[in-house]
């Protein structure tokens, strides 16, 4: 099973996501298996910005990792992501490939799992509904990874 992060903070946030998951679901050899809720939060990272709009994704694919990578990010390219950008900044879609089943993967442009699982509320409570039992690398089941209690507001919309 393969976890992916969407957010978008530019361009109707809730109809960015909602058009991400039907691409997902056009990756050649993957399926997506199921979907969360949609959730809102406050920026992370302290560049002034609108809110994110985060949800998460659990799929099978029949791609190597690093294939997957680049269909989401001719994803994101297709939804008029602009390269560059500050690291942080606002973007139409942001699409990260949170876990590749059990696999730990460290190789320049791909890192998984994902570094910022752990840290993110955004990441974590999405992921607690669609995969509670899931067990990441390095981090353990899904469902007991604390969530991070500093972190800034967030609400489940949908
Ligand atoms: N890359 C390496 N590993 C991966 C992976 N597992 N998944 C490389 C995706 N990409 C991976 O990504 C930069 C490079 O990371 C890519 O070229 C890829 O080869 P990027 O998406 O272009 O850069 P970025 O998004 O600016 O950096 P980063 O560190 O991925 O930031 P995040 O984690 O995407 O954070 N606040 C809220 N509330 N919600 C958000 O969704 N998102 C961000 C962006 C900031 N604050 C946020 C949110
Ligand atoms: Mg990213």
């Amino acid at each position: 099973m393969v976890l992916v992060g969407l957010g978008s903070n530019l361009d109707s946030p809730t109809r960015q996501i909602d058009t991400a998951f039907e691409m997902l679901e056009s990756i050649p050899g993957s399926e997506l298996l199921s979907r969360s809720s949609l959730y809102r939060s406050a920026p992370l990272g302290g560049i002034e910005q609108p809110d994110f709009f985060n949800a998460a994704a659990s799929m099978t694919t029949t791609l190597g990792a690093r294939d997957f990578l680049e269909q989401l990010q001719g994803i994101e390219r297709a939804r008029g992501r602009e390269p560059g950008g500050p690291r942080w900044g606002p973007r139409v879609l942001d699409l990260d490939l949170l876990a590749y089943g059990d696999r730990t993967i460290d190789e320049t442009g791909l890192t998984v799992p994902h570094p910022g699982i752990a840290l993110r509320n955004f990441v974590l409570l999405p992921l607690r509904e669609i995969a509670p039992d899931f067990d990441i690398p390095g981090l353990g089941r899904v469902q007991d990874i604390a969530v991070n209690e500093s972190e800034p507001r967030i609400s489940r919309i949908a």
